[in-house]
């Protein structure tokens, strides 16, 4: 094995963007939803049997490459390529590769293969690394079917409880975590939280917006993530008949909802800054024309880089929901599906991607993550940063998610680049 002695080789290594952007296709084939403009978009909702296919399909690939495979207690699954000192600890990287209903092939896709692909280059170029390398993918990061998101690298890290984690019930059926996890077969021996913590964790990921795209900027230089507020709000009024009923007697949890989904649009524009809002989902029963709704259940995603503006955010929220259900005459019962605070990632770690990039000739700009990313959790445990690739059309969450086949090559070497040079520093 070519020890790493000759510091102007490893410089110079480059990942095989086409083998990349192969592995992309096939995995975006597992799920996959056309769109009636060409878009390629997929569909693999956490524990599903899409996902079950898609793991299969990575871990394949993971076990070709002659790795060490573990899958933990919540299906994470971590594949490890040793390196020349045993005791070392690994450098990760990795993502997710579970995606919401209307997905792309990137969001959590792209991190997940670069990190293989990096380490396919490694293997064919013959390189050790002092320390040993993996790649994660950890479970259910959408939180789309069971709350809250980043799940798997949440227990992984030791802040949520495995059995707790276990008992989640999806959001939409009443399925259990658990038992799903056991069904699709990757309910793995290895214990959460990890063993022991890496060294580092870098993680690949598409930007998810327009910033990069807007100011023609290749790589970004991820400081953090914002905070994330999800609250399911259930409401209960009395179905009436939409036309005897006079107004004055109703008690419509529909109108409440609206009003709510109005309220937190406003409360963007008051505290403006970084605060967003999105009710993302709203289910009125019985769902009639001729029916004022007996129900309404409506989610409420609230984010902002700054914590406290958070909380005022929140608040603001409650005082809202009290003073519509007492105009309104309706119940309210409100249930947190997630709530992290926001996360800075490691400056020296940040440092290294930003160096790495413009070595690489890659224009870099700093910017903070308005999407949740398992590295959020891997922060908690070590020094961890991320490395974002434009987004066309700022566009994700939706099958016409987009990155070019040259700005995935980008984003991998910098990811190669800055892992072996991690892996490879002296403690
Ligand atoms: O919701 C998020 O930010 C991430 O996609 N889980
Ligand atoms: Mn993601
Ligand atoms: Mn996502």
């Amino acid at each position: 094995l070519a020890l790493m002695t000759d510091w102007h080789d490893w410089q110079d290594t480059r990942v095989d963007g086409e083998r990349l952007w192969n592995r992309i296709v096939a995995l975006g084939e597992i799920g996959a939803i056309a769109g009636p403009n060409g878009e390629l978009g997929c569909a693999r909702l956490a524990l599903t049997d899409a996902d079950r296919e898609g793991r299969d399909l990575v871990t394949g690939w993971m076990r070709d490459l002659g790795l060490t495979v573990t899958i933990d207690a919540i299906g994470n699954v971590v594949a490890t390529r040793p390196g020349t000192d045993p005791r070392a600890a690994a450098v990760m990287t990795g993502s997710h590769i579970d995606t919401v209903a209307t997905g792309g092939r990137f969001d959590g896709n792209l991190g997940v293969l670069a990190g293989l692909e990096v380490i396919e280059t490694l293997e064919t170029l013959d390189i050790a690394t002092r320390r040993p390398v993996s790649v994660a993918f950890f479970t259910d990061e959408e939180g789309a079917r069971f709350a809250p998101d980043m799940l798997g690298s949440l227990v992984y890290v030791g802040g949520m409880a495995l059995e707790e984690a276990l008992d989640i019930a999806a959001t939409d059926d009443d399925a259990r975590l658990g038992d799903e996890l056991v069904r699709i077969g990757y309910a793995g021996p290895f214990p959460c939280p990890a063993a022991a913590a890496p060294h580092a964790y870098v993680e690949l990921h598409i930007e998810q917006g327009p910033i990069l795209e807007d100011e023609g900027v290749t790589i970004g230089v991820v400081e953090g993530v914002q905070g994330i507020s999800w609250t399911e709000l259930a409401i209960t009024g009395r179905s009436a008949h939409a036309g005897t009923t006079p107004m004055r007697l109703r008690r419509d949890p529909g109108f409440v909802a609206a009003a709510i989904t109005t309220f937190v649009r406003g409360l963007t524009k008051q505290l403006a800054g970084a605060q967003v809002a999105t009710v993302g989902r709203i289910d009125v029963r019985p769902n009639l024309v001729n029916v004022v709704p007996a129900t309404a259940t409506i989610t409420v995603d609230l984010r902002n880089t700054d914590e406290a503006t958070l909380v005022v955010a929140e608040r603001a929220l409650d005082a809202e929901v009290a003073r519509l259900a007492e105009a309104e005459s309706v119940s309210v019962t409100s249930r947190s599906l997630a709530r992290f605070e926001p996360v800075e990632f490691d400056p020296v770690t940040v440092a290294l991607v930003e160096a790495t990039a413009q070595r690489l000739g890659y224009s870099t700009r700093r910017l903070p993550s308005g999407a949740g990313h398992d590295a959020q959790m891997l922060a908690r445990v070590c020094p961890t940063a991320m490395i974002f690739t434009p987004s066309v059309d700022g566009l994700s969450h939706n099958i016409a998610e987009h990155t070019t086949p040259e700005d995935v090559t980008a984003g991998a070497n910098v990811l190669l680049q800055t892992l072996l040079q991690l892996a490879d520093v002296a403690d």
